[in-house]
């Protein structure tokens, strides 16, 4: 009896990254969505100033997508995925390699951002493994790195307070510095000059542990859910040649930064640098179903191609690796954004989304503004002693003004859906500079 709940009781949710004691007081809900607004349960419409958590790329609720769902699920709504198939996942596979980077093939298909960063950091173990290179069992991160909440992912990243609590995570992990440089980078419109030295801390990393103990390094291109830490021109392509001149793999986590949120398919091509491995999620299936997809070069995939064909070739999957009904909104998806030119889009308004936020700059607080394709931060000054409380409370009036935004510590991170308006980056950036007039 005591377990029983009762209608609209808040509390059987044991909410992710939320101060459930805070929000069940005072509930944000969302009921609908349609395009770049949702509307609440009060009946607000609310700008989506971040894509819901940086997925919603084609915007909300878009009919090729509740389509293609809506039939799916009518017609072959499981397929076992252990050796057994069904068309839609192979033809997604075929799509994703088709406008990722040459030399990406084939696919390993995740339920999300974390399962994909796991996959890929499992992939880059056992590829060297396979080589006859199994004393290289060494992962190396980077500080204030996001790879999602697994295990091998929380192990390479870099936020102490995902990682503290969790015991001694993987051994034989390492870290190379971040790129985040206020003093220096301050107000950079676009790549910040300063920092490309910083690579070469993956050469000292090296030497510590020698070449031949290290599997892989991982990096977000672009390291979004701190803050949106841009790197300087030339610091990937560096660590591109370090990896590469060493028999270390590469790894790019676009999990954010993939499906056309830098104005570019993918980080990938932004930057010029094709890693070894690729992850993504969120964009691929627009956030509307959870999927994620692992990358890998022809020669990692061809190298577990040997022994027997009877047997397993790599030990390793989930229930729904390819899901069919995520197949199938994966492969509206990127219909939708290929019929729209969505995965470029973002080039052609970075500009002006780049003038309107650094705008901003002057505005009491803000201490930074940084901006690449359509992601873009501001950085303000946090209240002494009450560290994220600042930028939380922009969080919250924005919503009750009718703006979703992000915050992460003391930093605002925008993203709008890539179907985004001018109007509606005005309508952020004004709503942004009326509450930074009024913010303690
Ligand atoms: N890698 C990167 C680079 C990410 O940004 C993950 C892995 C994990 O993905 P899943 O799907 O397991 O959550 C992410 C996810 C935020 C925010 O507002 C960012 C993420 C997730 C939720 C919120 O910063 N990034
Ligand atoms: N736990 C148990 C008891 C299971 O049987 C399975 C899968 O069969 C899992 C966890 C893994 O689940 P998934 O494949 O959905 O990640």
């Amino acid at each position: 009896m005591s377990n029983r709940t009762v209608p609209n009781d808040l509390s059987a949710f044991w909410m992710p990254f939320t101060a459930n004691r805070q929000f069940k007081k005072a509930p944000r809900m969302f009921v609908a969505a349609k395009d770049m607004y949702y509307t609440t349960a009060d009946g607000r419409q609310v700008l989506d100033g971040t894509a819901g958590l940086w997925c919603v790329n084609a915007g909300h609720c878009r009919p090729k997508i509740v389509e293609a769902i809506q039939n799916q699920a009518a017609e072959l709504d499981y397929a076992p995925a252990f050796q057994m198939g069904h068309p839609k996942a192979f033809e997604l596979a075929n799509r994703i390699v088709d406008i990722a980077p040459e030399g990406l093939n084939p696919v390993l298909f995740t339920n999300a951002g974390s399962e994909s960063v796991e996959t890929a950091l499992k992939v880059a173990l056992a590829y060297q493994r396979v080589k006859g290179e199994g004393a290289r069992t060494r992962l190396i991160g980077r500080e204030r790195a996001y790879h999602g909440v697994n295990f091998g992912g929380i192990s390479v990243g870099g936020i102490v307070t995902n990682r503290k609590m969790f015991g001694t995570l993987l051994t034989g992990v390492d870290h190379m510095p971040h790129t985040h440089n206020l003093a220096k980078n301050a107000f950079s419109k676009g790549l910040p000059q300063h920092g490309v030295e910083l690579a070469d801390e993956l050469e000292r990393i090296i030497t510590l542990h020698d070449a031949s103990t290290i599997a892989a390094v991982i990096v977000e291109p672009v390291a979004g859910s701190t803050g949106v830490l841009i790197p300087p021109p030339g610091y990937l392509q560096r660590l591109r040649e370090i990896t590469k001149k060493h028999g270390i793999l590469l790894i790019f986590d676009e999990v954010i930064t993939g499906y056309g949120r830098l104005g570019t398919p993918f980080g990938a091509d932004y930057f010029g640098v094709t890693p070894d491995i690729m992850v993504t999620a969120k964009g691929l299936t627009n956030g509307v179903i959870p999927m994620g997809a692992v990358l890998v070069s022809s020669e990692i995939h061809d190298a577990f191609m040997t022994g027997p064909e009877h047997v397993i070739e790599f030990f390793h999957g989930y229930t729904y690796s390819g899901n069919p009904i995520a197949s199938a909104a994966g492969l509206a998806t990127l219909e939708t954004y290929k019929d729209e030119g969505l995965l470029t889009r973002g080039a052609e308004l970075a500009p002006y989304f780049e003038q309107a936020l650094h705008s901003l700059k002057g505005e009491r607080h803000v201490i930074d503004i940084r901006n690449i394709g359509l992601v873009g931060a501001i950085e303000l000054e946090a209240i002494p002693g009450a560290p994220t409380k600042r930028a939380f409370a922009a969080f919250v009036k924005a919503f009750e003004q009718g703006v979703l935004i992000r915050t992460t510590g003391d930093i605002i991170a925008l993203s709008p859906p890539l179907i985004v308006e001018k109007q509606h980056i005005d309508t952020i950036v004004e709503t942004l500079r009326g509450i930074l007039k009024t913010l303690e």
